[in-house]
Parts: C-alpha cells; sequence; structure tokens
C-alpha cells in the first residue's frame, strides 16, 4: 500500500483542488493520516512560497504540492518546489515529462495524473514514483475514461503502483479500488465538506444538497472537458458551446468563476467543481472522520501480510 511509500497513516491523497487546496487545508488533511496537497492551480510562485510556508507550520507530518500544468507560472513553481525541498510532488491537467528529471535528481517524489494508459507508462519510464489514475467520475478537468475501466488496464501496463482517483468517497469504493489492483486512493469531492474545507459553506451546501445526476461537463466540444454541478452557468456554457460558441467567447464567459464560487459563494454563475459522488455526500464533517471511514471497509476485509496486503 501507497502510505508506507508516502510516510502516512492511510494510503490516501487528498486531490489538488486548484484555489480550494490551501496550506493550511493541506496540513489539516496531513493531521487527519492522509497526504495533505497544497493546489497550486490558481497560485503563483510567491502565492505558492508562502502557502508552503504555512503548511510547514501546521503540520509535522508529510504534505505534497499539485501542480496543475496549464498554470501560466508553472515554469517558476517547477523551481520553489525544488527549493522548498517538497518531498512530494502531484500534477494534473498536462504531462510534467520535462520537469521529471530535475525533480527526480532534487529527490522529489513525483506522481502524476494520468487518464490514459499511455500516459502511465511514458510517466513510469520518466521515473515517476506512482501513478494516480483518473477516472471522469471526478470533478474538475477530466479525461474520457472511467476509473472502473481504466484503473485494471493501467495496472496490467504497468509495474509501479497505481492510486485510483474519480468516484470514491465510500469505504466500499475504496475497497472496490483495491480490487482492481490500486495500492491507494486519491479523493477530493468527499472532502469539500470536511469542516476544514475553505470553501464558502454556499458552495459547501450545493455539495450536500446534490444527487446522483448533479453533475455536468462542459467544455466536452471546445477546449477541455470540466466535471461542475449543475447551475445557470453550467447549463448556460453547454447551450453556448452546442450553438457553436467559440473557445475564446466561453472563456471569457467563465472567467474568475472558480473563483465565484469558492470565495463569494455565487452558486448561479460560480463554477462549482464536483466529482458525481457529489449525490454520496450528505453530511459536513471533519476530516479526520471522513478519512477514518473511507478505510473501515478495506481494513476490516484484508489483512496486513509482511506489509503487502491480502484478503482474509
Ligand atoms: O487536473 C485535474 N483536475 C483539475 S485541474 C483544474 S484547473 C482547470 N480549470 C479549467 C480548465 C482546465 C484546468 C481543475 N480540475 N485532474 C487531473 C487530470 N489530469 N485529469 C486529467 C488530466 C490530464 C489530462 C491530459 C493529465 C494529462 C494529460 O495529458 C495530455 C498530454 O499532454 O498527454
Amino acid at each position: 500500500m501507497i502510505h508506507q511509500l508516502l510516510g502516512v497513516k492511510y494510503p490516501l491523497i487528498q486531490g489538488g483542488m486548484a484555489n480550494i487546496a490551501t496550506g493550511k487545508f493541506a496540513a489539516a488533511i496531513s493531521n487527519a493520516g492522509g497526504l495533505g496537497l497544497i493546489g497550486a492551480g490558481g497560485m503563483d510562485a510567491k502565492i505558492l512560497k508562502e502557502q508552503i510556508n504555512e503548511c510547514k507550520n501546521q503540520t509535522n507530518k508529510p504534505f505534497g504540492v499539485n501542480l496543475m500544468l496549464l498554470n501560466p507560472y508553472i515554469d517558476e513553481m517547477a523551481e520553489v518546489v525544488i527549493n522548498e525541498k517538497i518531498a512530494i510532488v502531484t500534477t494534473g491537467a498536462g504531462n510534467p515529462g520535462k520537469y521529471m528529471e530535475k525533480w527526480i535528481k532534487a529527490g522529489i517524489k513525483v506522481l502524476p495524473v494520468v487518464p490514459t494508459v499511455a500516459l502511465a507508462k511514458r510517466m513510469e519510464r520518466n521515473g515517476a514514483t506512482a501513478v494516480i489514475v483518473e477516472g471522469c467520475e471526478a470533478g474538475g478537468h477530466i479525461g474520457e475514461l472511467t476509473t472502473m475501466v481504466l484503473v485494471p488496464q493501467v495496472v496490467e501496463a504497468i509495474k509501479i503502483p497505481v492510486i485510483a482517483a474519480g468516484g470514491i468517497a465510500s469505504s466500499a469504493q475504496v475497497l472496490a479500488a483495491f480490487a482492481l489492483g490500486a495500492k491507494g486512493v486519491q479523493v477530493g469531492t468527499c472532502l469539500l465538506a470536511s469542516e476544514e474545507c475553505p470553501i464558502h459553506e454556499n458552495y459547501k451546501n450545493e455539495i450536500i444538497k446534490a444527487n446522483d445526476t448533479a453533475t455536468i461537463v462542459t467544455g466536452r466540444i471546445r477546449g477541455s472537458a470540466v466535471r461542475i454541478l449543475k447551475n445557470k452557468m453550467a447549463k448556460q456554457y453547454v447551450k453556448k458551446e452546442k450553438e457553436g460558441a467559440t473557445l475564446e467567447e466561453l472563456e471569457r464567459y467563465t472567467l474568475g468563476s472558480l473563483r465565484k464560487a469558492v470565495v463569494d459563494g455565487d452558486v448561479i454563475d460560480g463554477s462549482l467543481m464536483a466529482g458525481q459522488v457529489a449525490g454520496m455526500v450528505n453530511q459536513i464533517k471533519p476530516a479526520s472522520i471522513i478519512i477514518e471511514d473511507l478505510f473501515k471497509h478495506l481494513y476490516q476485509d484484508y489483512i496486513a501480510l509482511e506489509g503487502e496486503i491480502k484478503w482474509k
């Protein structure tokens, strides 16, 4: 299981969650026994450094940084993680290949998020410690394949550990991920409903209220696919897309919409990123309880044998 590799209690990584996962939030997740990540997606190099300091002040447990490869300051931030001696880096929304040699030389464990077998294989060749295989049930920027279908194919194709992401918010789903061959899980949506999560309470309430069909994918036709909760903005976006709006028009329409949701609590025009599991998240709880609950099933049905996990 991946917890030994990461130096944490549970084989669980927090999703990168740009504009949400601050240093303080990452520290809360690490203090709860998972691997907290600072989501650098919406930050610049200066803010990232400040958030790393904040995180170091709030936990002595391991934590990491998620770098979103579409960020305009990515080159600078790729240096920050080296200079700040970050132990673990996850990446999203692209191929981190050009940075990997430098990171690995600096002793950083690199865990890229991959949406296909081909990219998982390439990341293994580039020296990744593990890959995070994310299915399109996930919130935010997504690929085409589901967790159920993608995870076993990546497990078959590579030797490094696979961490499953997308569609995981219960202990049965954690168990299912391990049954597919994953050695750990990454979760985001269920942690949005934690007491420690710094999103506006209106956003949290929308997650709690959401049902099974509450999410929609924007950007499928033009740009990149992003799963969010259905609201006026999301429906308008998809309508405009179908009517043939250009990427420029669409981007202008959604400019700053994630911050609108996270900071202002604007649940009508904001972009409320969430995975399909939002329908299963019905209560705000401390992160430590959410994480502990996720592993109840796994720890009942598996036994640890010399560091390896076997079915009972
Ligand atoms: O990155 C995420 N989730 C995100 S990033 C984000 S910020 C954003 N907002 C709007 C548009 C775009 C980004 C919000 N949520 N998850 C990990 C993830 N990575 N999902 C899919 C991928 C991915 C996609 C393509 C990883 C690599 C990739 O490679 C393409 C290539 O170049 O080979």
